[in-house]
C-alpha cells in the first residue's frame, strides 16, 4: 500500500473523469481525492454518487480560477494532478468554439501556473502534472496510414482538437522552460458507463430505446478505435506510476471500426436484449424492438460534420513497453456491459437529459 496522499483531479465529474475517480479509490484505500470541476452540462455531481465523502472532496469551480487552484493545492498538500476538465464534444465545438478556448486552452494555463507557483517554489516538492488528451490532435489517417504514434506531426483538424492540441503544446512547454514534471496521455475514442448521451455510442443506444432516427453522419464509414474507458483509466494510472516526466503515451485499443458497425453493434445488441427480457418492451414501448422489429430500421443518413476526420487508430506500442499497459476488456466484452449499464441506470441518463440537453439535440440535428 502507498503512502497517504491526495491528488486532484480536474473534470472528475465527467464521463472520464468519474470512472477514474472511481477506479482510483477502489485500487488504493491510502489515496484521497480532490475534485475540482465547474459542473458545466457534461458535469454531473451523480457521476460521483456512492463514492466515500470522507475521500473524495468535491469542489465545485472553475479551472481557470488560478488563485483557487493554488488554494487547494497547498490546502490539501497536493502534488499530483490529473487534468481532464474540458470542453469534449466536437460538434459542439463546430457551433461555438470560443468556450473550447476559454476551457482547454486558458484553463490549461492556469492549472500549469497554478502548480508552477505551488510547487516550483524555492527548491520545490516532487510532483507530477498528468495531462489527459485525444489522438485528435494528430488529424486524419488515409486508409493505408500506420496508426498514429507519439512523433506523429499535430494537425488537428476542428476546433475542439484544436484547443486540446494547444493545451498539450502549453503541457510541453512548462516542462522545457519550467521543468515542471509532466506527463501526457493521448487517448483514442472511449464509451462506458457515466458517457453524456451526445457521444455516438450512448446517443445511438438510447435512440433504439426511444425509437428515434439513428443518425449517420455521411457515409458512416468514418472510423475510430474504440476503448473502454476503464482501460483508459488504467493507462492513465501506469503513466502516472512509470511515465517519465516530459513524455507523452499514445493510448488505444486497437480496435478501429467504422462508425456502421458500432451502430449496427448497438441495434442487434438492444434486439436480443429486448428478446430475453420481455420487461423491456413495458418499460420502452416505442422502441421497435418491443414490437419485435429490428432497431437497424431506424438508421437514418444526415449531412455530414464540417471537417469529420475520416480514421483515427493510435500505435499503443510505446505504453505497451514502458508502462506495461494492456486493455482489459474486449470491444465485445466492454460493449456489452455497456449496454447492460444504460439499461440498468435510467435514472442517470434521464436526468442528464434535461432542457438544454433536448435544446442542443435539437439544433444539432435540425440543422442536418
Ligand atoms: P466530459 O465532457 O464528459 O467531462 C468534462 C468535465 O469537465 C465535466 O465534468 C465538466 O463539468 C468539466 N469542466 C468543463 N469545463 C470546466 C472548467 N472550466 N473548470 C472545471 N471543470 C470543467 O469529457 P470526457 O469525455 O470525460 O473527457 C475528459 C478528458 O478526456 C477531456 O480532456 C477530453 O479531451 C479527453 N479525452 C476524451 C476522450 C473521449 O472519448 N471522451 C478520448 C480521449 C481524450
Ligand atoms: O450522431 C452522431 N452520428 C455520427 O455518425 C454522432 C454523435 C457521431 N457520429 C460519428 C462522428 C464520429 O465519426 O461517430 C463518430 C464518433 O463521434 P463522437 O462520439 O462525437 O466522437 P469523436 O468526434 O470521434 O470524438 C471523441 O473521441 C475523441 C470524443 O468526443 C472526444 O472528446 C475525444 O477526444
Amino acid at each position: 500500500m502507498s503512502d497517504p496522499r491526495t491528488i486532484l483531479v480536474t473534470g472528475g465529474a465527467g464521463f472520464i473523469g468519474a470512472n477514474f475517480v472511481r477506479q482510483r479509490l477502489a485500487a488504493d484505500a491510502n489515496e484521497s481525492i480532490v475534485v475540482l470541476d465547474a459542473l458545466t452540462y457534461a458535469g454531473n455531481r451523480t457521476n460521483l454518487a456512492g463514492v466515500d465523502p470522507e475521500r473524495c472532496i468535491f469542489v465545485h469551480g472553475d479551472i481557470r480560477d488560478t488563485a483557487l487552484v493554488e488554494r487547494l493545492l497547498r490546502e490539501h498538500a497536493i502534488r499530483t494532478i490529473v487534468h481532464f476538465a474540458a470542453e469534449s464534444h466536437v460538434d459542439r465545438s463546430i457551433t461555438g468554439p470560443d468556450a473550447f478556448i476559454d476551457t482547454n486552452v486558458n484553463g490549461t494555463h492556469s492549472l500549469l501556473k497554478a502548480a508552477r507557483t505551488v510547487w516550483l517554489a524555492g527548491t520545490g516538492v516532487p510532483h507530477r502534472f498528468h495531462h489527459v488528451s485525444t489522438d485528435e490532435v494528430y488529424g486524419s489517417l488515409g486508409p493505408n496510414d500506420p496508426p498514429f504514434a507519439e512523433n506523429n506531426q499535430y494537425q488537428p483538424n476542428s476546433p475542439y482538437s484544436a484547443s486540446k492540441a494547444a493545451s498539450d503544446h502549453l503541457v510541453r512547454a512548462y516542462h522545457h522552460t519550467f521543468h515542471l514534471e509532466v506527463t501526457t496521455t493521448n487517448c483514442s475514442n472511449n464509451y462506458g458507463p457515466f458517457q453524456f448521451p451526445e457521444k455516438l455510442i450512448p446517443l445511438m443506444l438510447l435512440h433504439c430505446l426511444h425509437g428515434k432516427p439513428l443518425p449517420i453522419y455521411g457515409d458512416g464509414m468514418n472510423v475510430r478505435d474504440w476503448l473502454h474507458v476503464d482501460d483508459h483509466c488504467r493507462g492513465i494510472t501506469l503513466a502516472l506510476d512509470k511515465g517519465r516526466p516530459g513524455e507523452v503515451y499514445n493510448i488505444g485499443g486497437e480496435n478501429e471500426r467504422p462508425n456502421l458497425e458500432i451502430v449496427q453493434r448497438i441495434t442487434a445488441s438492444i434486439d436480443a436484449a429486448f428478446a430475453a427480457d420481455p420487461s423491456l418492451a413495458a418499460r420502452f414501448p416505442t422502441s421497435p424492438a418491443a414490437n419485435g422489429n429490428p432497431c437497424w430500421s431506424l438508421v437514418t443518413y444526415v449531412k455530414d460534420r464540417p471537417g469529420h476526420d475520416r480514421r483515427y487508430a493510435i500505435d499503443p506500442r510505446k505504453a505497451q513497453s514502458e508502462l506495461g499497459y494492456r486493455p482489459h476488456e474486449t470491444f465485445e466484452t466492454g460493449l456489452a456491459k455497456t449496454v447492460a449499464w444504460y439499461l440498468a441506470n435510467e435514472r442517470w441518463w434521464r436526468a442528464v437529459m434535461d432542457g438544454s440537453y433536448r435544446q442542443w439535440i435539437e439544433h444539432n440535428y435540425a440543422t442536418r
